[in-house]
């Protein structure tokens, strides 16, 4: 007999999950009921500070009241409505995405994978009919260690093992070159060459920031070689770093510009591809699509996240708070932190291998009441909903002092 879903513990319900839930994922031993802001709470009603924010899927915490307003009222009009027909929030939704990043026209899509696939299927495209490519001879360079989503096509061009074993035959026509390394890129880059597909800050990777002028040397390369700059601003973009987009930091504008995560507002999967009007217009009726991409609802609350961040507010309150985590950081290094790397209100802070792997420091994180994730080895990674206070950064910065001080 199943008990009822509130009757359960949160054991009872990891017990439950093992012999019927796919076991792709290894979560941390919390089982989320309710979440406001910056805080969630367990099944047994403990709290916790949650500085993962969704993989930056919840930028503005959550169920921000405007965004869960937004998709009350959008739920009590229409929900779907394919695009065989027209629904009534489309436009203001790609009209103000497109004034947003300074692009001209927008591509709907739902996940993080589907913008990235429809990105590169729109510089292959663009590739053959507007720069002369021969026909299935169209190559994209990407950078070693890149995090860009999970199907074929994608892992097929991913470094990491783990990502990719298992799952061939693989798809042809990517080139692999060094992140943040502007001379590979020029070596690896020739007629062939539809697009420069990269993470203006590589996340899954450990929160790599490139050097200063490597966008814009990749801006200016693409532009000399004639080929495209694809930016995946999928976990960087919309105010996680300080800016709306990541590629602000060096006041660069790409060709093609892939958003996902936060467009949802934490609420609906939302994401798309925005892109100069010579480049999105190579798509014709019937080359690409989605049953649910630019659906009502989804259109709605993506409003309802560019309206917030139209105000900016959430651009400096990431700037802001960035540097109370940089400051608490920095006092940390040495004291079990041997490095770190932070931009915004996002980090990936190398902890002292002997104190234990980012798995196990998480872990004590947890029962200290703050959630994050680690990534490879000995590396976790804080991205706190932008909505955070400056007094709560300084409070998990504190508890990872004593988890720190806790040796393995
Ligand atoms: C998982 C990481 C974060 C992304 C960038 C595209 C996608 C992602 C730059 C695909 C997705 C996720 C997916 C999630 C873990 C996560 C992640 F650790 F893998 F790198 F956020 F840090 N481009 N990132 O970061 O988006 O299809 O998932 O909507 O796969 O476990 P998606």
């Amino acid at each position: 007999m199943t008990a009822p879903a509130h009757a359960r513990t949160s054991a009872d319900l990891i017990r439950a999950e093992e012999p019927v839930l796919a076991h792709n994922y290894h979560p941390l031993p919390v089982v989320v009921a309710r979440a406001e802001g910056a805080w969630v709470e367990d099944v047994e009603g403990r709290r916790y500070l949650d500085m993962l924010a969704g993989y930056s899927a919840l930028n503005f915490g959550h169920r921000h009241p405007a965004l869960i307003q937004a998709a009350h009222d959008q739920l009590d009009r229409l929900t779907l409505t394919s695009r065989a027909f027209h629904n009534d929030r489309l436009a203001e939704f790609a009209e103000r995405l497109a004034a947003l990043t300074g692009l001209d026209m927008v591509l709907p899509m739902n996940t993080g994978a589907e913008a990235v696939e429809s990105g590169i299927k729109v510089a292959r495209k663009w590739a053959y009919d507007v720069k002369g490519v021969p026909e299935g001879q169209a190559t994209i360079v990407v950078a070693a260690d890149n995090f860009h989503g999970r199907t074929t096509t994608i892992v097929s061009f991913s470094t990491d093992e783990s990502a990719r074993a298992g799952f061939g035959p693989f798809t042809p026509g990517f080139r692999i070159v060094p992140y943040n390394d502007l001379a590979a890129l020029e070596e690896a880059v020739d007629e062939t060459t539809a697009a420069v597909l990269i993470e203006p800050i590589q996340g899954e990777a450990g929160v790599i920031i490139p050097d200063a002028g490597y966008l814009t040397g990749v801006r200016e390369l693409t532009r000399r070689e004639g080929c495209l700059f694809i930016a995946d601003e999928i976990q960087s973009g919309l105010g996680r770093t300080g800016r709306t987009l990541a590629v602000e930091h060096e006041s660069v504008v790409p060709d093609v510009l892939l958003l996902g995560k936060a467009l949802g507002g934490g609420i609906v999967p939302v994401s798309a591809v925005v892109a100069r009007r010579e480049v999105m217009g190579v798509l014709g009726p019937g080359e690409h699509g989605s049953t649910f991409g630019g659906n009502p609802l989804a259109a709605a609350v993506g409003t309802a996240v560019i309206e917030l961040l139209e105000t900016g507010e959430f651009q400096r309150r990431a700037d802001e708070l960035g540097l109370v985590l940089r400051e608490g950081l920095q006092a940390l290094e040495g004291h079990g932190v041997t490095g770190f790397r932070a931009r915004g209100l996002w980090a990936g802070v190398d902890v002292d291998p002997a104190l234990g792997t980012g798995r196990e420091i998480s872990e004590r994180l947890m029962r200290e009441g703050i959630l994050v994730k680690d990534t490879h080895g000995s590396t976790i990674r804080l991205a706190p909903p932008l909505t955070v206070t400056a007094d709560e950064v300084r409070s998990a910065l504190g508890t990872l002092e004593k988890v720190l001080g806790q040796a393995g």
